[in-house]
């Protein structure tokens, strides 16, 4: 077995672009042609092929990542990810900051990335509060390491004192937490609860999403919401299940107040466990695969 958990996250104060690690973050925009903040920094570190690489990627939604190289940076490659903008934390911005992470990570692994830098992703100029944002960065890459041995090191670079203290708290926190819950190094068992309300989260926030795209209205959507994360022990058969619920609701044509019957949502939910179960067997990512 490898390092343990706690071995394999650590958080220094400092600046990202100086990481000698296989890839660091960005905290770009959708645009991702350059900003200022940490993006700027990355940028003006990485020199002028960067920006025509970033060019040809046509842009990154939020919560979402892409990948380039680093050109003139000590890392080899540059993670782009979108935060989600602070705009009161009622509009999803919980679940779109841990897909920054979880985008970042999985991205990562596709490309064989061991070490990997992060900065505080959102807390600068899109306004999320500090604290929150650290305590639901460290959860989300613990949640994601306890679940793959594929990348061994994580970064948190922080800028400043008091992002490097919320972190280091917010690494102590969970540390105990995985000793208290699973002895010397083990796996880290405590966090279930966490990862719970954050697939319910996830969840909460994708049927918005469809909502909104769709301009309709769930009748229940709470408790649309609740079926599913109860039934998806994980994000990843929670995503497979809200994007089969997407492609009902574009095919049933539904609009206004639009009630899920009972046995397509069975269905949805028996397909998404077994095919999320798939995958986790046989170490398959997220997509494109069929039990
Ligand atoms: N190394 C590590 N962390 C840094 C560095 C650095 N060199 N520079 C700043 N930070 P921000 P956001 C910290 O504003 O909130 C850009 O214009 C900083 O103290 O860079 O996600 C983009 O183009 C803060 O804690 O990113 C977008 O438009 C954290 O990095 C927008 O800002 C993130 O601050 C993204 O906003």
């Amino acid at each position: 077995m490898g390092r343990s958990l706690t071995d394999r996250v650590a958080v220094v104060e400092g600046d990202i672009t100086a990481q000698h690690v296989d890839a660091i973050v960005n905290a770009a925009n959708e645009s991702l042609l350059g900003g200022g903040g940490v993006d700027g920094a990355i940028h003006r570190a990485a020199g002028p092929g960067l920006p025509g690489e970033c060019r040809r990627l046509g842009g990154c939604k939020t919560g979402e990542a892409k990948i380039t190289a680093g050109y003139n940076l000590p890392a080899r490659f540059v993670i782009h990810t979108v935060g989600p903008r602070w705009r009161g934390g009622d509009h999803g911005e919980d679940a779109l900051l841990a897909s920054c992470y979880t985008s970042s990570l999985r991205l990562a692994e596709e490309h064989g990335v061991r070490t990997i830098a992060f900065p505080a992703i959102s807390t600068g100029a899109f306004g999320f509060p500090l604290p929150r944002a650290a305590a639901i960065a460290v959860r989300t890459v613990f949640d994601h390491l306890s679940r793959s041995d594929a990348i061994s090191q994580v970064t948190f670079v922080c800028h400043g004192e008091r992002a490097f203290l919320l972190f280091k708290d917010a690494v102590d926190e969970l540390a105990g937490e995985c000793t208290r819950t699973a002895g010397r190094g083990g796996n880290c068992t405590g966090l279930q609860g966490d990862v719970q309300e954050a697939v319910r989260e996830q969840v909460r926030a994708q049927v918005q999403v469809i909502e909104i795209v769709y301009g309709i209205r769930f009748v229940e959507g709470e408790r649309l919401t609740g079926e599913i994360a109860s039934k998806c022990s994980d994000r990843e058969c929670a995503d497979i299940a809200t994007s089969a619920l997407n492609s009902w609701v574009a095919l049933s044509g539904a609009s206004g107040d639009v009630e899920v019957p009972p046995e397509v949502l069975a269905r949805i939910l028996d397909r998404a466990s077994k095919r999320a179960a798939h995958q986790n067997d046989t170490g398959q990512g997220g997509e494109g695969t069929c039990p």
